[in-house]
């Protein structure tokens, strides 16, 4: 295939970095009748919600093989993407290192001619020479087929909202319509913001709640993928991205 040539005109780079970006920290757990007691104790709820993900990459999954997860929600792009090395927390104590191994950080990006921006940098050596504009509204997504990006997931979740109110700390309950229940606990920091105070709220939130487990659980899409992309799934984990 030929190189280069996707064009985003009418962008101007550096005025779109740093928009509409910020680091979500994420502990997943499973959850039973006795988590849904404590969080009705510690938490208020907010409310509950369906909505259906449809996850793109390309055919030879570039971008995830990259930890890189382009998904749109409810019309809207968002793209999550791993954090720089270290991430910005500096755990000082062995419990810290500990609750920090549990815990996933990405950045997530929800403007959509940013999102184009970090596609176009990790696709343009792949995408085909169409010599055409990627820049494009809502509606318009011919600049999918441009970048070679197809729908490799889909699925409905009904989620179950919980706040801390003090805390700024969210914690969902997801129930996914292929028949897997995770939850889990979130703070979401505004870039260069602390992670490892995240960190600390996540874990001090998990003790509130009883999760006492010391391993990682798996998101929807670990469960997904091994359903449904077994081979990729592999890749996957032995590139140690899941
Ligand atoms: C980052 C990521 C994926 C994209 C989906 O992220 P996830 O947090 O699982 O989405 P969701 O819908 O549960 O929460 P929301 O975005 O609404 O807050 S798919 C796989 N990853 C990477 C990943 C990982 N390596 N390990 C774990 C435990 N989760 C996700």
């Amino acid at each position: 295939m030929k190189k280069g040539g996707l064009k985003l005109h009418h962008l101007h780079a550096p005025a779109l970095l740093g928009q509409e970006m910020s680091v979500e920290v994420e502990r997943k757990f499973s959850y039973s009748a006795d988590t849904l007691k404590a969080l009705e104790e510690i938490g208020v709820c907010v409310g509950q919600r369906q909505f259906h993900d449809q996850y793109f990459d390309t055919p030879q999954f570039d971008l995830t093989l990259r930890d890189m997860w382009l998904r749109k929600r409810k019309g809207f792009w968002e793209l999550k993407c791993p954090t720089a090395a270290g991430g910005g927390a500096e755990e000082t104590s062995g419990a810290q290192v500990k609750a920090a191994a549990l815990c996933t950080r990405y950045k997530e990006i929800t403007s959509l001619p940013e999102i184009q921006l970090r596609l176009m940098d990790v696709l343009k050596d792949i995408c085909e020479d169409r010599h055409s504009e990627t820049g494009s509204s809502h509606q318009d997504e011919s600049w999918l087929s441009k970048m070679n990006l197809v729908c490799f997931a889909e699925f409905t979740t009904m989620r179950q909202s919980f706040t801390l109110e003090e805390d700024g700390v969210q914690i969902d309950l997801d129930q996914a319509d292929f028949g897997y229940y995770v939850g889990e606990v979130e703070v979401v920091v505004p870039e260069g913001g602390d992670v490892q105070a995240a960190l600390d709220k996540i874990e001090i939130t998990a003790q509130k709640l009883g999760l006492t487990g010391d391993q990682r659980v798996e998101g929807k899409m670990n469960v997904y993928l091994k359903r449904n992309h077994p081979e990729h799934y592999a890749k996957l984990l032995s590139a140690h991205i899941l």
